[in-house]
């Protein structure tokens, strides 16, 4: 799905799992999709679990049904419900390996949303482990524990929506949950090695939002913009850098969806650039430019048949902030399609953001000739330092100043300053510094200043040492010297 001419054939969402699952996992994430039931790693398909010595799941007088739902508002578990729409919905799969002294390794629990509109959505429950084929349902002495499955009936249309990060997990008998990471609805949730007796059962349970029905579903990636992106769900990037997005949205449904928008909503440190939106459909595989409205009050878009080959494109590019504060970010960009200004479907991607901010200072004094860490003077001569300052992070230093403390014995030269060559004024002095405005990444600014050795010195040598300081917004102040041997000689006794 997803695809139009030489755009990305696939949603990249979809490829990377396609690469991350091996291929059974993977029918079974298609079957889902396309709404088919598909039996749960048929590799596994074997004749097994039945012997007296090997696990047995949810037989026994006693057990639960395996799946069951209840309103998360006040509501007991039961199968099926009656919801509405707006309404959120709790499911709670049991487990039980009956069979004492065996170890069901690798024992796996899985939920098949309904992937349809109706007004009854039926979930499917599937239950296996290394050593027991797949079964779907609490069976004792041959009767199904309640209800097959997990039904919420509606009296409209709706579909349901998996809860991201709602799965808890009750095992051996707890009633404190330990949280567990999405997937018992997408492909299936392993949670380990389940001894056989009562005390090692336990529950799964997460929670579905029951939603307006939807035609429409919608695909974003991100990419480093170039003439051949590499869409991606997540990303890597630099402040300052830019930014490529792609939006998919098809109509999965049987009519022609109508009155469709999109909007975007950028997340902070990223500001879209204008002129950068495209619209791409069957008709205009060349794009056409649209307004610069995605962020605010959307973009319209035309009609959109049902079927792969009728699907939009929107792109668009942004850019990251280059003054953001220093620190690790994941920038998550949501998109939103609607019909008819209500909601239908949502698609983010993440922009991985490292910010680092740094100075340095490098001071140096001149020989004459080259510039040195240490030179050699007499009484009454003329020093030149320079002190170069380069931001060394990725994100811009705004307000960098440049403090120069002479040593003793040593005074300023009235007007010697220069920035990149450029007379400047006399504040490298002052107590507050020379200030050198905005720093950006990698950029470097070379100052000069003169002192002149007007102090009266002690007979012989003396260190006379130079320091700079350095700081800016945010980035902590660096100091780095430079010396000047001064020997002081007494005058020659007349002859
Ligand atoms: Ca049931
Ligand atoms: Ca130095």
């Amino acid at each position: 799905m997803f695809k139009f001419k030489n755009k990305r054939l696939t949603s990249a969402l979809i490829k990377t799992k396609l690469r991350a699952y091996r291929a059974v996992l993977s029918f079974a994430l298609l079957g889902s999709m396309l709404g088919i039931m598909v039996m749960p790693n048929a590799g596994l398909d074997k004749a097994k679990g039945e012997g007296t010595n090997t696990p047995r799941f949810n037989f026994m007088q006693g057990d639960y049904e395996m799946l069951q739902v209840a309103k998360t508002n006040g509501g007991t578990w039961s199968d099926p419900v009656s919801a509405s729409v707006g309404e959120r919905i709790s499911y709670s799969f049991y487990y039980h390996n009956g069979m004492i002294n065996t170890t069901a390794h690798n024992t796996t629990l899985r939920v098949d949303l309904p992937t349809i509109t109706g007004t009854t959505l039926e979930a499917k429950s599937w239950l296996w482990s290394n050593e027991t084929t797949p079964i779907s349902d609490t069976v004792v002495a041959g009767n199904i524990v309640g209800l097959s499955g997990a039904t919420i009936n509606t009296a409209t249309p709706a579909r349901i929506e998996y809860v991201a990060g709602s799965t808890n997990w009750y095992p051996n008998g707890t009633s404190t949950p330990t949280h567990l990471p999405d997937g018992i609805t997408n492909g299936g949730m392993n949670i380990g090695d389940i001894q056989g007796c009562w005390n090692y059962a336990g529950f799964v349970t997460f929670m579905v939002d029951v939603k307006e029905p939807t035609q429409l579903i919608m695909d974003k990636t991100v990419a480093h913009p170039g003439t051949n992106e590499d869409w991606q769900k997540m990303i890597s990037a630099n402040p300052g850098d830019s930014i490529a997005y792609h939006l998919g949205v098809q109509n999965n449904g049987t009519t022609t969806a109508t009155q469709v928008s999109v909007k975007d909503v950028l997340p902070t440190y990223m500001t879209y650039t204008p002129g950068t939106t495209y619209l791409y459909t069957q008709a205009h595989p060349e794009g056409i430019k649209q307004a610069d409205t995605l962020f605010s009050s959307g973009i319209a878009i035309s009609d959109i048949a049902p079927g792969s080959g009728n699907v939009v494109f929107l792109t668009y590019k942004t850019k990251i902030d280059s003054n953001m504060p220093a620190g690790s970010y994941s920038l998550n960009n949501v998109a939103k399609v609607y019909m008819a200004n209500v909601e239908q479907s949502q698609s983010q991607a993440r922009v991985l953001v490292t910010a680092e901010r740094g100075i340095v200072v490098d001071k140096m004094v001149s020989n004459g000739v080259s510039w040195v860490e240490e030179n050699t003077a007499k009484l009454g001569d003329t020093v030149t330092y320079r002190i170069i300052v380069r931001n060394t992070g990725n994100i811009a230093i705004a307000n960098v100043y440049m403090k120069d403390a002479l040593p003793v014995f040593e005074t300023y030269v009235i007007g010697s300053t220069k920035i990149g060559g450029v007379s400047a004024n006399d504040d490298i002095v002052s107590a507050n510094g020379l200030a050198l405005g905005t720093l950006n990444p990698g950029q470097e600014k070379v100052i000069t200043l003169q002192g002149i050795i007007n102090g009266c010195a002690p007979l012989g040598e003396s260190v006379l040492t130079n320091t700079a300081y350095g700081r800016g917004d945010g980035a902590a102040e660096k100091i780095d010297t430079a010396r000047t041997i001064l020997t002081v000689f007494a005058p020659t006794m007349p002859r």
